[in-house]
């Protein structure tokens, strides 16, 4: 009997939304399930890029917009092997940010949202992305934004807005703003389909490719 492929989640959001916890309590109870599963996490801070990219949201570093972008970019294209072969081993992947923060955060800052596609295009095409939805009244009253970089109402103003522009039809559009419980199950049933489909195409390195 051949495995069946992992099956690739991306979550995505604002700050504040809650994706971390949500992705770790997902995560577990897959594993709970006997459904083998790692997380990642994007930007991986624990990399080259990834430490450089750490020292520019920690705002001890100055970058340029668009090289940032770039390294954030190949923060993820260096990670695509090793996420192939978990995939094509029959692991599951859940996958805390990915490119379309990407387009996001730098489209926010006044980069051309095609520019900012284009790193990113021909990368693995997740199967299921889940958008955790928070309007930033609520983002503040959860205790306000952090010290990093893009912590600041005006921008994540505009990130969300941006997102709202790279949404798809396909996306699962999950309102953070209720409780941890309600937003987990709502994440839980919105994988369902996915994960009883007793196949799965092949994996797709086309993302935005059309
Ligand atoms: P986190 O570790 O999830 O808190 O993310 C760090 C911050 O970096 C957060 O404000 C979102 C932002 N971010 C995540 N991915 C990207 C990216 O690919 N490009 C840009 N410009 N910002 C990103």
């Amino acid at each position: 009997m051949t495995t069946r492929r992992g099956l690739f989640i991306v979550v995505e959001g604002c700050d504040r939304a809650g994706k971390s916890t949500q992705c770790e309590r997902l995560v577990q109870r897959m594993r709970g399930e006997q459904l083998g599963t790692e997380l990642l996490k994007f930007p991986d801070r624990t990399t080259q890029t990834g430490q450089m990219i750490d020292g520019y949201l920690k705002q001890t570093q100055h970058l340029d917009d668009h090289a940032i972008h770039l390294l954030f970019s190949a923060n993820r294209w260096e990670a695509i092997d090793t996420m192939t072969s978990l995939l094509n081993s029959g692991t599951n992947l859940v996958v805390d940010r990915y490119a379309f923060s990407g387009v996001a955060f730098s489209a926010a800052k006044g980069l051309s949202l095609d520019w900012c596609k284009q790193p990113d295009v021909g990368l693995l095409t997740p199967d299921v992305v889940l958008f955790l939805d928070l309007p930033i009244e609520e983002a503040e009253r959860r205790g306000g934004f952090g010290d990093e970089r893009y912590e600041k109402r005006e921008l994540q103003i505009i990130v969300r807005q941006k997102f709202g522009q790279l949404m798809e039809s396909s996306w699962k559009v999950i309102d953070a703003s209720e409780s941890m419980d309600k937003v987990h199950e709502a994440m839980w049933d919105a994988i369902q389909s996915k994960m009883q489909a007793s196949t799965l195409e092949d994996l797709r390195f086309d993302l935005w490719k059309a």
